[in-house]
C-alpha cells in the first residue's frame, strides 16, 4: 500500500509520545519503511491524551495510537499498532514475516512483553515521569525481571538467534528492547542487568537508526535523572 489511509481518502496518523518506550517500536517501523513519504503522519500527542478529542478516538488515552482515515477509527496498544502498520504497508513483512509459525513466535513475545515483562517496570521507572512509586516494590519487581524474565529472553527467545527467534529484528524486538532504557534511571539497577541483555538492547536500537532521535530522548532523560530512587540499590 502506498497511499494515505486504509480507504485511500484520508491521512493516517500515528499519535505518539516521543519520549515513551511504548511509542518507540512504531516510530522505528515508520522510519524504517519511510512511511512519512507514503502519507503516514507522526503526531506528537504530548499533553493531549486526556483531551475530549483524543478520548473520543481512544478512551484508553494511551500512545501509540494509530488513527486511520475514512471511518475515523483507531487502533492502540503498541504491538497491535506495529502489526497493523506492517500488514498495511509494503515492506512490512520484513519486520512481521508472513510465515504462520514465525508470526506465532513474534506474537508470543509481544504478548509476553505486555503480560509479563512490562508490568514490573512501573515502580522501577515511572518516578521519572513524576509518578509516586513504591521503592520496595521497585526492588522486588527488578528481582523478578532478573530471576524470571531475563532468563526467558536470553535462554529461550535469544537461544539460537541474535534477535527474538530471528536473525533479523522484528516487531517483537521493538516491543521488548526499548523498555530496557527505562532501567537506566536507576544506575545501580542498570549495573546489575546481564551483559547479554545490554548487548541485545544495543543491537536492537542500532538496527533502527531512523528512530535514534527518539531512543536518545529517553536515554538522555533516564541517564540524567537524579530524583527519588535514582541512587537506590537493586
Ligand atoms: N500497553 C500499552 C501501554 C501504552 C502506555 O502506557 N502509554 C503511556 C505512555 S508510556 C501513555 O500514553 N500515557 C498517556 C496517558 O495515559 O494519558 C502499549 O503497549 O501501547
Amino acid at each position: 500500500m502506498s497511499c494515505c489511509s486504509a480507504d485511500g481518502t484520508q491521512k493516517m496518523k500515528l499519535h505518539v509520545l516521543p519520549i515513551s518506550a511504548n511509542s518507540h517500536g512504531c516510530l522505528a517501523i515508520v522510519k524504517a519503511l519511510g512511511l512519512e513519504d507514503k502519507g503516514l503522519e507522526i503526531v506528537d500527542a504530548m499533553g493531549k491524551t486526556r483531551t475530549e478529542e483524543f478520548l473520543a478516538m481512544n478512551p484508553c488515552h494511551c500512545c501509540p495510537t494509530l488513527e486511520y482515515g475514512g471511518e475515523k477509527g483507531a487502533i492502540w496498544e503498541s504491538c497491535a499498532c506495529m502489526r497493523t502498520i506492517c500488514q498495511l504497508f509494503e515492506g512490512g513483512e520484513k519486520y512481521y514475516p508472513k510465515d504462520p509459525i514465525m508470526r506465532g513466535k513474534i506474537d508470543l513475545v509481544c504478548d509476553w512483553k505486555n503480560t509479563s515483562l512490562y508490568p514490573p517496570f512501573f515502580h522501577i521507572a515511572y518516578m521519572m515521569f513524576g509518578v509516586t512509586v513504591d521503592e520496595a516494590k521497585a526492588k522486588e519487581d527488578f528481582k523478578k525481571i532478573c530471576d524470571e524474565h531475563f532468563p526467558v529472553l536470553l535462554d529461550t527467545f535469544l537461544k539460537d538467534t541474535k534477535f527474538c527467534y530471528s536473525d533479523t529484528p522484528t516487531i517483537a524486538d521493538l516491543g521488548v528492547a526499548p523498555l530496557f532504557t527505562l532501567i537506566k534511571g536507576r544506575p545501580k539497577f542498570w549495573a546489575a542487568v546481564p551483559e547479554g541483555v545490554k548487548e541485545y538492547h544495543a543491537r536492537v536500537l542500532e538496527a533502527f537508526p531512523g528512530a535514534d532521535e527518539y531512543f536518545k530522548m529517553l536515554d538522555g532523560m533516564a541517564t540524567a535523572y537524579k530524583g527519588d530512587g535514582a541512587d537506590a540499590e537493586p
